[in-house]
């Protein structure tokens, strides 16, 4: 009489039962070996999405798996709290962003909780606390005496209708979200971190880095961006000359023209005298910066009527034009090109029928003249160049550079991509910037006894802008150097300032100081982070960069923050659209042979493409009320076993309950296990082999292998005879499962009688000498060709394995009576008998 495992009972018996003994507390004073394993934390949107669930559950897996390894786990959670969505929320619904925040975050920790995650509540922490965002205003303070933080002009984007600062995504089209008035971009004094001081150390950092994904180090290494080049000027028929800078020196014979960017000195100069010019300007600067869109849109010259002479050949002359495909604010602002071999130049060139010379040849082509429709970047010979002829790229680059430096008009330099870091937002719902401006002393840091200085409460919504900044009591304060009337900055940090030492203080929260350094040191770096690919580079960057500006000032001993990293793949789901266009969720359509049907119209609609889970594609799928039906154990097991956890996951009605059949047969075997007489020695060996193959799948989080190895074992189980081996193989099992499916286990862990949780129970033993086969499988050939095979104890001698050959009914009959001329054998794997 098979019971049934009843979920709704025993996941919330277990959940208490961890809570009770505080079982996945971390302890600071453990003299076991220590883990830190962590998830990136949730932005409190609402509830809990199934790529939390994804995410959260591989993290839970390792972190109970580590505990019964014997390690002092650290598995800690909180909240990302502060951000522009609770912004939104109080100018839509008119709720505090407050209380809309901390109401989220109390609905998420209850999902999380239903989902029984191994999580050391004690250390929650929300950045939008003031026990956490005033330490992190001590951190900007003590940055700032480092001379890591500084003032600085810079861009915004301006809605001049509603009169305020817009974050990037609140600019749409070029026009305000709310208003719809164009955006204008003009600049304020705003607050940088010197991020590029550590440009150099970030990148050989991350290229150290052996347990990241290559993919996310190219990526870092791509937006800090180190080019390797060459500075150097052209004379101008006007007398003057330009300084520009190329990464392609080695290029210089196929250059055929010169651009500028449209803020360049020259291009301003002839801006005053030639409407022309100053018009062509001003279209520039209505087009986008961000790179994506300088490499899409159509590039566009103005010829200024200037000619620059060629470094190698005072009677070539190359025309200077204002492009709108050269940044101001890269390099030098101006550059050669060589539409062979450029992109962008290519285009520009063909557009304005400039010369397109081949210099670079790859081997099949040599002339100079060019025919393709697009530039050639790839490596190759130097051809058409004059002394650098026959080299290869690398020797041509070092070439012209050593001329240049040699002839004194030219320099090798390094320039860096990556900027430093604006962190002013001017937002309400943000760390208050620790400063004060004073009109005689200037701005002066808020005193240390004044942190937290905490946000007002008592803000409105109603009108635009910055809630801060027309409080009519708040900014108000004297200055600290002086004593006069000043006003406290009304800015707030970016959002990704919180998230950058959120780990630190999980390690240690003291209540006078950032963080205890000898406790921090103790836990950190995180041996294995988890989260999604999308914060490959700014968050991963701005941590790495924290922890080593906490490490140049003292107050950490160490470079990286996160020696393991492991990105995850999204959670899709089938997309559905009505037949009049509309997007319809999952519960609004029904599926037959036929296909799928809107439930309200009866049409057979079409069936969309599997997407990622998105709230526009209405193809989400709530965790909740699936952990409801099927309980959190088939929810966590069907997230790991359906594919690699780098790939993406499809939900589906058969993949949830495909888990939560295999849920009820688990539990079927531990709750019918008996005690049995007898050995299998195949049973023993698959259990050992299966404990040893979970424990390095898991380690390395190819949590679907040891998926598919437990589905083996609990088919070799159900299978088996009743013997010794086979009850022991099940008791056995309760305890490799028990990292996946936590609160099965405790139930079966329980009624087998055995005392404590499973949770602390250890690891199951591998014993090595089961972990090899003892019988191997040999192939019998003869003249070459397979004709039979043997299965023979391992090691077996040679004349044995010859004469069991021989014996073979189907060697027997090749042979035909005649004797072979030669037999060989190659131990526990082949015979080749040589007829
Ligand atoms: C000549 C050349 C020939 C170039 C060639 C490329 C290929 P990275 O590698 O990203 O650093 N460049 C330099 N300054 C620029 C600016 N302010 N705005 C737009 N483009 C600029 O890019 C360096 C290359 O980008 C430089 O090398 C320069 O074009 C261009 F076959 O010089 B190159
Ligand atoms: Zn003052």
């Amino acid at each position: 009489m098979a019971s049934r495992f009843n979920p709704l009972k025993a996941d919330a018996a277990w959940q208490k039962a961890w809570d009770d003994n505080r079982t996945f507390a971390a302890r600071d004073d453990s003299p076991k070996p220590k883990s830190f394993v962590l998830e990136m934390f949730p932005y409190p949107s609402g509830r809990i999405h199934m790529g939390h669930v994804r995410n959260y559950t591989m993290g839970d897996v390792l972190a109970r798996f580590r505990r019964m390894r014997g390690y002092e786990v650290l598995h800690p959670m909180g909240w990302d709290a502060f951000g522009m969505p609770a912004e939104n929320a109080a100018m839509e619904k008119k709720v505090h962003p407050g209380g809309w925040t901390r109401a989220n975050i109390a609905t998420m920790k209850a999902q999380l909780k239903r989902l029984g995650f191994a999580l050391d509540w004690t250390r929650e922490l929300a950045t939008c606390d003031p026990e956490y965002y005033g330490q992190e205003q001590a951190i900007f303070l003590d940055f700032y005496e480092a001379g890591l933080v500084y003032r600085k002009e810079s861009a915004v984007n301006w809605d001049p209708a509603d009169m305020t600062v817009l974050a990037n995504e609140q600019v749409i089209d070029g026009r305000g979200w709310r208003s719809g008035a164009l955006v204008e971009r003009r600049k304020l004094s705003q607050w940088f971190l010197k991020i590029t001081d550590f440009a150099d150390e970030l990148l050989e950092g991350v290229q150290a880095l052996e347990h990241w994904p290559e993919k996310v180090k190219l990526m870092q290494e791509n937006w800090i961006g180190k080019s390797e080049g060459l500075r150097f000027r052209f004379a101008l028929s006007d007398g003057g000359d330009v300084e520009v800078f190329t990464t392609r020196p080695d290029t210089i014979f196929g250059s055929s023209f010169v651009a500028v960017a449209a803020d360049h000195p020259i291009a301003q100069k002839l801006a005053e005298t030639s409407e022309d010019a100053a018009t062509f300007i001003a279209l520039c600067k209505q087009g986008g910066t961000t790179a994506a869109e300088l490499e899409t849109q159509e590039k566009l010259g103005f010829d200024t009527g200037l000619r620059a002479v060629h470094p190698f050949d005072p009677a070539w002359q190359l025309p200077v034009y204002i492009a709108n495909f050269v940044l101001m604010d890269y390099g030098t602002g101006a550059v050669f090109g060589v539409p062979a071999h450029d992109q962008r130049d290519f285009e520009f060139a063909t557009k304005y029928a400039l010369p397109i010379r081949r210099v670079v040849s790859d081997g099949d082509q040599v002339s100079p003249e060019y025919h393709s429709d697009e530039a050639y970047t790839g490596p190759g010979t130097l051809v058409n160049s004059h002394f650098l002829d026959g080299m290869d790229v690398a020797d041509a680059k070092r070439a012209v550079i050593r001329r240049a430096e040699e002839g004194g008009w030219g320099s090798g330099t390094t320039v860096w991509r990556l900027r430093d870091w604006g962190v002013s937002r001017q937002r309400y719902w943000g760390t208050p910037i620790p400063f004060i401006h004073c009109d005689g002393c200037g701005v002066v840091p808020a005193p240390r006894e004044s942190l937290p200085i905490v946000l007002p409460e008592d803000v409105s919504f109603d009108i635009p802008g910055n809630p801060l900044d027309r409080h009519p009591s708040w900014k108000h304060v004297d200055c600290p150097q002086c004593g006069a009337a000043a006003r406290r900055e009304t800015d707030t940090l970016d959002t990704f300032v919180d998230s950058s030492w959120y780990f630190i203080r999980f390690a240690s929260q003291p209540r006078d100081k950032p963080f205890d350094k000898a406790m921090a040191e103790q836990w950190l770096p995180v041996g294995q982070y988890i989260g999604g690919v999308e914060h490959a580079i700014l968050h991963l960057l701005y941590a790495r960069f924290f922890t080593r500006a906490l490490n140049r000032i003292g107050k950490l001993d160490m470079t990286e923050p996160f020696a393991g990293l492991f990105t995850q793949g999204m959670v899709t789901h089938e997309t559905y659209k009505s037949l009049d266009g509309r997007w319809l969720s999952p519960e609004e359509i029904r599926k037959d042979s036929a296909g799928a049907i809107e439930l309200s119209s009866g049409d057979v609609i079409d069936i969309g493409r599997i997407e990622k889970m998105s709230k526009s594609k209405k193809n989400t799928v709530d965790p909740e009320p699936i952990v409801d039906q099927y309980g959190a154990d088939a929810v966590r097991w069907f997230m790991l076993s359906d594919s690699p956890p780098e790939r993406d996951l499809e939900w589906s009605e058969n993949g949830i309950e495909g888990a939560w059949r295999f849920v009820q047969r688990l539990w079927r075997l531990v709750d019918g296990v008996t005690d049995a007489q007898g050995e299998d020695k195949d049973l023993d060996r698959r259990l050992h082999r299966t404990i040893a193959g979970v424990a390095e799948d898991v380690e390395a989080l190819t949590f679907n292998k040891s998926v598919a190895k437990l589905y083996e074992l609990v088919n070799a189980i159900e299978r088996a005879a009743p013997s010794a081996s086979r009850s022991n193989a099940i008791r056995t099992l309760v305890r490799i499962v028990a990292p996946m499916v936590p609160h099965l286990a405790e139930e079966a862990w329980a009624q087998m009688g055995n005392t404590g949780l499973v949770a602390d129970a250890p690891w199951p033993e591998v014993d090595p000498a089961l972990l090899v086969d003892d019988e191997v499988t040999i192939a019998v050939q003869i003249n070459g060709k397979l004709r039979d095979t043997l299965v023979m104890p391992k090691g077996a001698d040679r004349e044995i394995v010859e004469a069991a050959a021989m014996a073979s009914d189907k060697v027997v009959r090749q042979l035909e009576g005649k004797a072979p001329r030669k037999v060989i054998v190659v131990p526990d794997r082949l015979v080749n008998i040589v007829a």
